[in-house]
Order: C-alpha cells, then sequence, then structure tokens
C-alpha cells in the first residue's frame, strides 16, 4: 500500500509560518467538507471504518496521533507529527485513529458531504469491499 503524505509549503517569516491550501493544487480534490477533532480523551481510539468512495487529508495541526491505515492485505501505521503534513486516505482504506497527545487537533479535508450510506462500519465487509475493488 503506497502512503500518500503531502509535506505542504510553508510561507515563513519573522512573524511565524503560514500554511495555505487549495483544492486541485495542493489538495488532489474538490474539498467539500471540513472537520476537526480536539480534546480526544486519553487512550481513545476513533474511526473503525472505511469509506466506499470519500477521499479525504488529514492533518494535525497541532500535537500529535497515529493514523492506522489498512487496505485489506496490508497495514500501516503513519505518526502526524507537524501542522505542515498531510496524509491523504482514499476511499476503501480502514482507519484508526489513535495515540492522541491531550493537545492534538487533527483536521480533515473531504471530498464530499457527510453521508453515512458512505460508511463501512463492520470489518468483514470492508474486506469482502477491499477485494471486490
Ligand atoms: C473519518 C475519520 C478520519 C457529522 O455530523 N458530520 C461529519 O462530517 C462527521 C465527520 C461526523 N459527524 C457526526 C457523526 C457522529 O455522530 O459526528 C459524530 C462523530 O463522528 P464519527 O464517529 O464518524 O467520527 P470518527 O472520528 O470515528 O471518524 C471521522 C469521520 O467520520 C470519518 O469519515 O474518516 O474521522
Amino acid at each position: 500500500m503506497q502512503v500518500i503524505k503531502y509535506a505542504f509549503q510553508q510561507h515563513g517569516d519573522d512573524r511565524g509560518q503560514l500554511i495555505a491550501l487549495e483544492e486541485h493544487k495542493d489538495i488532489p480534490f474538490e474539498i467539500k467538507r471540513v472537520y476537526y477533532m480536539y480534546d480526544t480523551q486519553e487512550g481513545v481510539r476513533r474511526g473503525f471504518h472505511a469509506h466506499k468512495s470519500l477521499e479525504q487529508i488529514l492533518i494535525c495541526i497541532h500535537g500529535s496521533c497515529k493514523i492506522l491505515m489498512d487496505n485489506g492485505k496490508e497495514k500501516k501505521i503513519v505518526p502526524l507529527e507537524k501542522p505542515y503534513e498531510g496524509l491523504y486516505i482514499s476511499n476503501n482504506i480502514w482507519r484508526e485513529m489513535y495515540d492522541f497527545s491531550p493537545d492534538a487537533v487533527l483536521m480533515v479535508l473531504a471530498s464530499d458531504y457527510y453521508k453515512e450510506e458512505d460508511y463501512i462500519r463492520d470489518y468483514d465487509e470492508f474486506l469482502r469491499f477491499a477485494e471486490e475493488a
């Protein structure tokens, strides 16, 4: 499984850093939704699903966390520790997010609106789906 981790361009000067993200330029899809999670409690593991068609970029804009990616054949663990790093997660990838630092803010840019019907929440169903894809 190929892990696509972007290093976004930082516009730094003596005031600090700034990152700008534009769809179809820095982000390989139209951004239809942005959400973020914070105040994640110690030991919490989130996710436990795949998406039928949604594509996303995960950016830990503060603090750190880890992402488990699973394509049904192979698993990879990707640490997100820098605000300029973005992890691309395509459809058909089971994901779990864990090891959040207390100050972690995990922001997600998504290619579509929230649609519960796009979620695959059962791991065996995911394996069948990944096999057919
Ligand atoms: C994903 C990972 C990385 C909404 O109402 N709108 C939204 O856009 C989202 C993302 C969630 N919600 C509601 C649905 C649940 O009642 O917020 C609640 C928590 O969502 P969920 O349990 O799905 O959160 P995670 O952290 O398990 O997963 C989320 C995304 O849902 C998912 O698409 O890939 O982050």
